[in-house]
């Protein structure tokens, strides 16, 4: 550290330098983050000491993680699911797969999970000592249900799908999952760290979530398709009762336990995605989810003209295509099958779709 501080406007000119080297999401087709709705930022300022791991002195905010909880496990079909703000899909899965394992006891426990499952399940396995067990996809990259069966046995403590997966935007077929999961007694969570925002406000969803009574919890972000600050995820639990398996005593707090992975947490990140789904509400979140998949259908079908098929048509707002040239300037990703991927953010306009397709264009031209 320095000896003596520096002055304000050096700082901050320092700041701004470092901040210029960032890219701008304006070029950005590979993530699943978004600038923040306005509405989103302007609550993440007002809410910024709040800590949620000392819920007790800020009562206001933890009122609206309780909010932000009613609200994402209604969308889920459960009002009463139990849940809390994590940092996003990776503590939503680790927390899941930790209250899975805890109640079942075996010598060596293993989970089942899709080949398209996000790394934070690589995590998660390493973290808890479990047995990570891959099952194939079919041709469209979706969970081949098939052979799921094949893969449980009496040391399996989860089985995992995915509803909108990071590579190809797929949904899993969750409804058949839900009916192994009953039949051979197995806890089953939902990632829909992505989809879970995006699923619910297409024109005719599929079924995923709590109305299939074989599904045990689910991840939801609204740090991705909710357009909150960072870090806001959720992890909802079909039982609240459930989170108590995870409970540590914290004598000294407000509280006198804590079932929470991080300690000190984020309020005002909190805040934002309360913010989003309440100025929104189900017809604002339904006309930003119909312009992505708008555009997503519109990149297929441009990118299609110029000869570079889609890998498979995506459920969610995720286009990927059989594609090796990248236009200079845009920031795409690939998939760990060589695809292209774009991910159609809302920050990914109409706009921005069509100045890609003629920079696409003009590498061919
Ligand atoms: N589950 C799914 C289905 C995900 O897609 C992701 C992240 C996670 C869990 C983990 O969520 P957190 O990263 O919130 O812990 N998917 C994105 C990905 O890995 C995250 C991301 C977002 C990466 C923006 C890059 C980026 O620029 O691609």
């Amino acid at each position: 550290m320095r000896e003596v501080g520096c002055p304000e406007e050096d700082l901050f000119s320092f700041l701004s330098s470092k901040r210029r080297e960032d890219l701008g999401y304006r070029n950005i087709l590979s993530s699943m983050c978004t600038p923040p709705h306005p509405v989103a930022a302007r609550a993440h300022a007002i809410f910024l000491e709040t800590n949620l791991g000392d819920p007790g002195l800020f009562p206001g905010t933890a009122a609206l993680e309780d909010l932000l909880v009613r609200r994402l496990g209604t969308l889920m079909h459960h009002a009463d699911a139990g849940g809390y703000a994590t940092s996003g899909g990776t503590e939503s899965n680790i927390q899941a797969l930790r209250i899975a394992k805890r109640q079942k006891s075996v010598k060596s426990p293993n989970v089942v999970i899709p080949a398209s499952s996000h790394f934070s399940f690589t995590k998660a396995c390493d973290i808890l000592g479990l047995e990570m067990r891959t099952v194939p996809l079919d041709a469209e990259f979706r969970m081949d249900t098939e052979a799921v069966d094949g893969f449980i046995d009496n040391n399996t403590v989860a089985l995992v799908g995915v509803v909108g997966t990071t590579e190809y935007g797929v949904v899993d077929p969750i409804a058949r999952l839900a009916e192994i999961a009953l039949d051979r007694d197995v806890f089953l969570h939902v990632d829909a760290a992505f989809g879970g925002m995006v699923v619910p406000f297409l024109d005719s969803p599929v079924p995923f979530d709590f109305r299939l009574p074989g599904v045990s919890s689910i991840s939801i972000d609204p740090h991705k398709m909710g357009m909150s600050t960072i870090p806001a995820g959720c992890l909802l639990t079909r039982n609240p009762d459930w989170f108590a398996c995870l409970n540590v005593d914290t004598p000294y707090l407000t509280v006198k336990r804590e079932c929470t992975l991080a300690g000190t947490r984020p309020g005002a990140s909190v805040a934002a995605a309360v913010a989003v789904l309440e100025y929104l509400g189900m017809d604002g979140m339904r006309a930003v989810v119909a312009g992505c998949m708008e555009n997503t259908r519109r990149l297929i079908e441009g990118m299609e003209t110029f000869g570079y098929p889609r890998a498979v048509t995506p459920d969610v707002n995720v286009a990927t295509f059989s594609c090796d040239r990248m236009p200079p300037g845009w920031r795409v990703s690939t998939t760990r099958n060589g695809h292209m991927r774009i991910v159609c953010m809302p920050h990914v306009t109409r706009d921005v779709v069509e100045r890609f397709l003629v920079d696409m264009g003009d590498i061919d031209a």
